[in-house]
């Protein structure tokens, strides 16, 4: 999907015209209500949704709170709610600290875009991972950044290639504005960033004046031991942005995110925000708080953990079993993606449409590079399929890639 034709070429704002849409959305509207196995979007699954507790929480909230609930609230959200999250950051390893503050946005979503309209001049070098989390290449790329990329091995972010480009943009006469990354269980590769790396990103930001925006929807419900300390909890400079969100945690359809910096940076989102949006929205924020306190968060994460463990597992076993050999994938330990690399040679981006005709979807990996490349790569969720269908969509998409490749 693209917007074209003679009528926005004449109206478009020069910003809109270069607006691309987002493959998971795009998939998401291709998928929907038809009998195609989704290894698509980054769905929850429905199973960890605890209906009775939020149906029961909503309406206390409604009844016994409406008059506030209901009603406008103020753009850095419900005190009441960023108080309760401040304390269920701290008390999940993430460190507040006094020179803080926390705003409240519409999904991890928002905050991404807000930060790259209060930050990103056109030309300003934003480093990201190759591969990251496509939305948030575009929200970057709506206010003109230029990229500069480094890979990731089983680490995380090769940060000695990070240097390497924070040198080159700095001889090209750029402007340094931030690092982006997602260090535990990456989207799209399940990458965890190892401890070493955290901290040497975190030198390389002090040492040439950079922000980082950690973007952290995964980091809580990690199915094996991980030495994942938060960049915000290892920043001693301030300099890290804290993202975090209640989709993959509670709800996605509450649309409840947040940014955690200092107050300086959370006062400038605040003011991009009186115009996106107003606030997020009173009631979900209402509910959000009470779920907090009552432990339904946890809860919920706990049994995220166990449900998607098992997923994780049946795909890699699936992996296994049907992919040709000349492919290879990600062992992630947390999050909702497998990534898969085929042969050189394949574009998976082509072999889609023939996916979709077999009845499976995948992402195309392609979208997830800023500066190219990936074409022979695709991300495969495991999350919201059942067992059944994991297995199922592995299998057909095996047979594909076997008559491509033969083996
Ligand atoms: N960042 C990352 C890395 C994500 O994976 C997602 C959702 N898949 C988001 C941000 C946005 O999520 P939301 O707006 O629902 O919080
Ligand atoms: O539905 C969305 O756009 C959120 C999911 C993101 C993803 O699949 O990475």
């Amino acid at each position: 999907m693209s917007v074209g034709g003679e009528r926005s070429r004449r109206f478009l704002a020069e910003r809109a015209r270069s607006m691309r849409a987002s493959e998971i959305r795009e998939l998401l509207k291709l998928t929907e209500g038809r009998d195609i196995i989704s290894l698509a979007g980054g769905l929850p699954d429905p199973q960890t949704f605890p209906r009775e507790e939020l149906a029961e929480i909503a309406r206390r909230v409604i009844i016994e709170r409406g008059n506030q609930a209901l009603q406008y609230s103020p753009t850095l959200g419900v005190t009441e709610f960023r108080r309760v999250l401040k304390e269920f950051l701290s008390s999940h390893g993430v460190t507040v600290n006094s020179g803080d503050d926390v705003i409240v946005t519409t999904g991890s979503q928002e905050a991404l875009y807000l930060i790259a309209k209060v930050f990103v001049d056109p030309g300003d070098v934003v480093f990201v991972e190759a591969p990251t989390y496509l939305a948030a290449l575009n929200a970057f790329r709506h206010y003109g950044a230029y990229f500069k990329s480094a890979p990731l091995d089983d680490e995380g972010m090769r940060t000695d290639v990070l240097e390497e480009r924070i040198k080159e943009a700095r001889r090209e006469g750029r402007r340094l504005k931030l690092i982006y990354t997602i260090p535990t269980s990456q989207n799209p590769s399940g990458v965890t960033m190892s401890l070493e790396r955290r901290k040497h990103l975190l030198e390389l930001a002090e040492e040439y004046d950079l922000l980082v925006v950690e973007d952290d929807p995964y980091s809580f419900f990690t199915f094996e031991p991980v030495e994942a300390e938060p960049l915000k909890t290892l920043d001693k400079s301030g300099r890290v942005i804290y993202l975090g969100t209640l989709s993959k945690i509670l709800s996605p359809g509450l649309r409840i995110g947040w940014a955690l910096a200092e107050s300086w940076v959370v006062t400038a989102l605040e003011l991009a925000k009186q115009s996106v949006d107003l606030h997020s929205s009173t009631l979900s924020q209402f509910i959000a708080a009470e779920a907090m306190r009552k432990g339904l968060v946890d809860k919920t994460v706990e049994k995220a953990r166990t449900i998607y463990k098992e997923k994780r597992d049946v795909m890699l076993e699936s992996l296994e079993e049907y992919f040709p050999n000349s492919c290879r994938w990600t062992r992630p330990v947390g999050g909702l993606f497998i990534f898969a690399y085929l042969p050189e040679g394949l574009d998976t981006k082509a072999m889609l449409p023939e996916a979709i005709e077999r009845g499976v979807a995948y992402v195309p990996g392609a979208s997830f590079f800023a500066e190219g490349g990936g074409e022979n790569t695709m991300r495969l969720n495991f999350s919201y399929p059942t067992k059944e269908q994991i297995r199922e969509g592995i299998r057909r998409l095996g047979l594909l890639i076997k008559e491509k490749v033969g083996g």
